[in-house]
């Protein structure tokens, strides 16, 4: 296989694609044009895996394809139908890709781009290089066709209507012209090869937020979805003149306060690429900054944000000083002051993308760092020029964050200094494990007295440690560094954890490999959980994405019949179990008296469950409310044994969700508030 053609990074769009030479497209380069077996044979090499994310990976590609005629100014409105039967349709009016025969492989241009693997993602026809490329891994919609029980395409295009049919990647005829037409478009219709993915069924959610958000980086286009698997259907359309400036706005929408009512927005060409950035501040702390390649997302930065921070932190700096917001004695502002309640995004689109690192998110190209830096320098410098009321409305914000962070630096030192917490006595709460090897260890962040009572008897002391905090532990979104480390449950975890926080945060002095949150399955339970999850989501991010951070999966229920009794998770799973058990039920008695009855034994059982139980005739139901009414041992094998427990691992994006949830309960604004609480009233008890 060519090696660029595995993972190979999505490539340029028409309109800022480097002219390819002529004799690029020789031979040669058309010899790497192979059949679709690898795909067949290793799907996941190709789209990520062939789980639900490789399954919406076919639209992504396909979709992307439309996304690049309409970058190309060829195509307006792409129509994305998830159909009845679990086929998806993407129709878009660009200019239909070609049918005319190819002259080296005597077939249709139109066969070639749905059945070969192309090397680069392009691959050559005469009078220049057509792109067939897109999607995260660059694989273009002959990796879709491979991966699809049946594909069907109709191009209109040169005046008339053509189609073709394959199944598995292979075409059950040729192309055939089916009509005149005045139109061009592209309409591909592909069903999921059931054989291939786990699963087939397109979460129309998912499909929705992932192409809102490639029309915000694709100005102009239309989009509609339609998703046709209910009725009645449902439709969405998107369409967005603004592009990332629209996309900056919708992002400030929910629940955060602008602090300043214009957007600032950049377009700008620079050699063979496009740069488009917009950002507004809003009163929150923390940075919400979405770069993106060619349309791709960047979660781990590079170039373009390197240019983008230089250029944001200089500019606010030279405009603070020339219009006297920061004095001669003051400091210069920082990266991290101008960062606080910035939300921006940054869109590069560039021929040849290089990413980097392990999981290939960065943007590499030195080039693109003084592309940004130049462009945003220059027109944010004019924004503030032109808008001077919002100008000052930012650099209040900036001056008042590097008037903060000094605070807390100097409170912090304080602390430090009086020993608070480095070298501090643990906390004497904490049921510290005996095992002093950290990659062994875990910690139990158990809530309430009564359940870290029971997991202090039920854990095994050698390697697990128990800190219980107690009640509602404290408003983290007000609360500053300087104010958390004065809140005795706070200061009690950050010991524990060892690691310190802030700018003295070191991972490598974490004393537990695995922290888990333990808290009850009702409100209150969820309710610390996420002041919790926003806490590290906050002040400890390095031991969610260096995955230290779980959540304990206590079980809802415990279903007996006779000696036999399982633990289970969900009111599904109960159901389930229920069903099961009366079946066998069923089966014992119609089996005869010689089986062992379930009636002597369900006395003996029933007397065991305790109040608050349901009983169906031979099966008990107990229902866990908090983690207090299971004893020790029964604590350790359902929840905390490493052999037999759940556990959920905490991903950023948990975290960052919560960390929303937690806006919505603790923020300032009462309207989000209110409404969340009526929409949650039935389930809800929210002292808040
Ligand atoms: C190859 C060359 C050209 C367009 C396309 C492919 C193309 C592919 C897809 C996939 C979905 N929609 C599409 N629209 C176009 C350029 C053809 C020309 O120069 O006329």
């Amino acid at each position: 296989m060519p090696k660029d053609t595995k993972m190979s990074q999505k490539s340029a769009p028409n309109s800022t694609a480097k002219k390819p030479k002529k004799d690029a497209y020789g031979a040669e380069q058309i010899s790497v044009l192979e059949g679709l077996e690898p795909v067949r044979k290793r799907p996941g090499m190709y789209i990520g895996s062939t789980g639900p994310d490789g399954l919406h990976h076919l639209i992504w590609e396909v979709v992307d394809n439309s996304f690049d005629e309409a970058m190309a100014k060829f195509a307006t409105h792409i129509v994305v139908t998830l159909n009845e039967n679990g086929s998806v349709s993407v129709e878009d009016d660009g200019r239909g890709i070609p049918v005319d025969t190819h002259k080296q492989y005597k077939v249709s241009a139109l066969e070639l781009v749905l059945t070969k693997l192309h090397a680069g993602g392009k691959f050559g026809m005469e009078g220049g290089g057509y792109k067939v490329s897109g999607g995260l891994h660059g694989v273009g919609v002959s990796v879709v066709n491979a991966l699809s029980e049946q594909l069907d395409v109709v191009v209109e295009r040169d005046g008339g209507m053509f189609t073709q049919t394959y199944k598995r990647g292979e075409p059950t005829g040729k192309v055939k012209k089916i009509g005149a037409s005045k139109k061009h478009g592209t309409k591909i219709t592909f069903k999921p090869d059931v054989t291939v993915f786990e699963t087939v069924e397109f979460d129309i959610k998912r499909v929705i937020e992932h192409l809102r958000q490639q029309c915000y980086l694709t100005k102009g286009v239309k989009l509609t979805i339609v998703d046709t698997r209910k009725t009645p259907y449902s439709t969405y359309g998107f369409y967005f003149e603004g592009g990332v400036a629209s996309y900056v706005r919708h992002l400030n929408s929910h629940s955060k306060h602008p602090k300043h009512p214009s957007v600032f927005y950049v377009e700008k060409k620079i050699e063979d690429s496009t740069i488009e950035i917009a950002l507004q501040y809003t009163e929150d702390y923390g940075e919400n900054l979405y770069p993106f390649t060619n349309n791709i997302h960047n979660p781990d930065g590079g170039a373009h944000v390197a240019g983008f921070r230089t250029a944001l932190t200089r500019t606010l700096n030279n405009y603070a000083r020339s219009k006297g917001f920061l004095k001669d004695k003051d400091t210069n502002l920082t990266g991290d002051d101008v960062r606080e309640g910035l939300t921006a995004v940054i869109s590069v689109k560039i021929p040849e993308p290089q990413f980097e690192g392990q999981t290939k998110t960065k943007l590499g190209n030195p080039e693109v760092r003084g592309y940004v830096e130049t462009i945003m320098g220059d027109a944010f410098a004019t924004f503030l020029e032109e808008h001077p009321r919002d100008a000052e409305a930012i650099i209040g914000k900036c001056v008042l964050a590097q008037r903060a962070r000094a605070a807390a630096r100097a409170a912090r030192d304080t602390v430090l200094r009086k020993g608070a917490l480095e070298g501090f006595a643990l906390p004497g709460k904490l049921a510290d494990c005996s095992s002093r090897e950290a990659e062994n260890c875990e910690l139990y962040i158990v809530e309430g007295d009564s359940a870290g009572g029971s997991a202090k008897q039920g854990r095994d002391r050698n390697f697990q440690a128990i800190l219980p905090l107690r009640g509602k532990i404290l408003n983290v979104e007000r609360a500053r560094l300087d104010k958390m480390l004065a809140n005795t449950e706070i200061k009690s975890l950050i010991i524990a954890l060892g690691t310190n926080i802030g700018e003295g945060f070191d991972l490598e002095k974490l004393r537990y490999n695995r922290i888990i949150i333990m808290t009850d399955a009702d409100v209150d339970g969820s309710h610390i959980r996420t002041l919790l999850l926003t806490l590290f989501y906050r002040y400890f991010p390095d031991l969610i994405t260096n995955h230290h951070l779980f959540i304990a999966q206590p079980p809802l229920f415990k279903i007996s019949k006779g000696k036999d009794h399982r633990y289970v998770f969900s009111e599904e799973e109960r159901d389930k179990v229920i069903q099961e058990f009366q079946k066998m039920k069923a089966a014992a008695k119609s089996k005869g008296a010689e089986e062992e009855t379930d009636e002597g034994e369900k006395v003996e059982e029933e007397a065991e469950l305790e109040e608050g139980a349901i009983r169906i005739p031979g099966i008990g139901i107990q229902r866990y409310k908090g983690l207090g009414e299971m004893n020790p041992e029964q604590l350790w094998q359902t929840t905390m044994n490493p052999v037999s427990r759940m556990m959920k691992l905490v991903t950023v994006k948990d975290a960052k969700s919560a960390d929303e949830t937690f806006d919505i309960l603790m923020g300032a604004d009462v309207a989000p508030r209110k409404k969340f609480i009526q929409t949650h009233a039935k389930n809800a008890n929210l002292d808040i």
